[in-house]
C-alpha cells in the first residue's frame, strides 16, 4: 500500500471513530410534567427542550399530564431513573420533602407579582437551601418558579371562614395544605389532579384552589363557578433531574442543563406576566352571569390571615429545626425584596 493511501485510510478511520463517539454521546432524555400542552409547566418544558436541542446533539421527549400517570407516578419514575427530568409541584412533593410545604403557610408570600418574581430570583432559601433538601431525595433541583396567585373556586360565593363551614375543599396531597383549609374553616379533601373536575361535577368536593390560568385552561369554572381572590398564596412548582443521572453527566452537559433551565425560567416568567388577567377575561367572557368573582377587601382578608399562625406552628412541628431555619431564611429573603 502506498504511504499516501495508508495515511488517508488512517485519517478516514479516525473520522469514523470520532463520528461514532459523537453519535454515542447524543442522548435521548425524558422529561415529564403535571400539565397540558401550552400550560405553564409545558411552556417551561418546551423552552428547556429547545435550548438543549439547539445547543447539543441530545434530544428531549416531553410527557404531559396523564401520559405516564399522576404527579406522584412521574416523581417515582424520576427517582427510579426511568425519567431524567421531572416537574413536580411542592403541593405533591410536600409529602416527600416536608419542608416544601412552606409554600402552604397562608399569607407568607405577598400578592404583588413583581416582588414575588424578585423573591424567586434572589432568595437564598429557594436557590441554596431547597437544592440541599431535594438532594437528600436523590433529586437535583434545577429551578423553582411561581405559576400564578392561588384563587379559590366554589359552588357558592364565599367571603369569610364562616362561609367555608361544611365545604369540602380539594387540596393537593400534602398534610400542611389540609391544615390551611381546616384553619380557614373548611373540610379539606386531598385528591390527585385527575379526580378534581369529576369531583366538582359530582359534588364529591365543593371547591378547590388553583391559579387562574389553570382554572381557565382546565375549564374548572364550568363546574365550580364562584371565584374568590383571598390573596393567601402562590402556586409554586419545581423542575429537577434524577441526581445520579445529573452527577454522571460531563461538565459540559451539566452546564448545558443549567443554562437550559435558566433560559426556560426566563421564558416562563415572561409568559406568566399578565397571564392571570388574560385568563380571567376569558373566563368572564365564557361564563357570563353564571360565574362570580369576589376580591376580598382588607377586613375580609384579615379574618383569614389571623388564622395563619396556627398553620405556621404546624409547619414547624412537621419539619423541626430544619424547617425553622428554612422559614427564618425565607422570611429574611422576603424582607430583603420588600425593602427594595
Ligand atoms: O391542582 C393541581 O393538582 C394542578 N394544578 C396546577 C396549576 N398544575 C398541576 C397540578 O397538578
Amino acid at each position: 500500500m502506498k504511504a499516501t493511501t495508508k495515511l488517508l485510510t488512517t485519517a478516514g478511520m479516525g473520522a469514523l471513530v470520532f463520528g461514532m463517539a459523537a453519535a454515542a454521546q447524543a442522548a435521548e432524555w425524558k422529561y415529564a410534567h403535571e400539565e397540558y400542552e401550552d400550560d405553564v409547566q409545558d411552556v417551561f418544558a418546551v423552552a428547556f427542550k429547545e435550548y438543549i436541542e439547539e445547543n447539543s446533539d441530545h434530544t428531549v421527549t416531553i410527557y404531559r399530564f396523564g401520559e405516564l400517570g399522576e404527579s406522584d407516578d412521574i416523581m417515582e419514575q424520576t427517582q427510579n431513573g426511568i425519567l431524567q427530568f421531572v416537574n413536580q409541584s411542592p403541593g405533591f412533593t410536600g409529602s416527600l420533602i416536608p419542608e416544601a410545604q412552606i409554600f402552604f403557610i397562608p399569607y407568607l408570600l405577598p400578592t404583588d407579582e413583581e416582588t414575588v418574581l424578585e423573591f424567586f430570583d434572589e432568595s437564598k432559601a429557594i436557590n441554596e437551601m431547597f437544592p440541599e433538601l431535594y438532594a437528600e431525595q436523590g433529586l437535583e433541583l434545577l429551578k423553582m418558579y411561581p405559576e400564578g396567585e392561588m384563587v379559590i373556586t366554589t359552588d357558592e360565593p364565599v367571603s369569610s371562614p364562616e362561609d367555608f363551614e361544611d365545604k369540602k375543599i380539594r387540596t393537593m396531597t400534602n398534610p400542611l395544605l389540609s391544615e390551611t383549609y381546616r384553619a380557614f374553616g373548611a373540610t379539606p379533601t386531598p385528591l390527585p389532579w385527575g379526580e378534581v373536575y369529576g369531583g366538582l361535577q359530582t359534588g364529591v368536593i365543593d371547591g378547590q384552589e388553583n391559579p387562574i390560568f389553570w382554572i381557565e385552561s382546565g375549564g374548572l369554572y364550568e363546574v365550580s363557578p364562584h371565584l374568590t381572590f383571598t390573596g393567601h398564596g402562590w402556586f409554586t412548582t419545581a423542575m429537577m433531574a434524577n441526581q445520579e443521572f445529573y452527577d454522571g453527566l460531563s461538565d459540559e452537559d451539566k452546564e448545558l442543563v443549567q443554562e437550559a433551565a435558566e433560559a426556560a425560567y426566563d421564558h416562563t416568567i415572561e409568559h406568566i406576566t399578565g397571564l392571570a388577567e388574560e385568563a380571567l377575561a376569558k373566563i368572564e367572557e365564557e361564563c357570563g352571569d353564571d360565574c362570580t368573582v369576589t376580591r376580598l377587601d382588607e377586613d375580609q382578608i384579615e379574618a383569614f390571615r389571623e388564622r395563619a399562625p396556627q398553620v405556621e406552628e404546624e409547619f414547624l412541628e412537621m419539619t423541626g429545626d430544619g424547617g425553622k431555619e428554612l422559614l427564618e431564611q425565607f422570611k429574611a429573603d422576603l424582607e430583603a425584596v420588600q425593602q427594595d
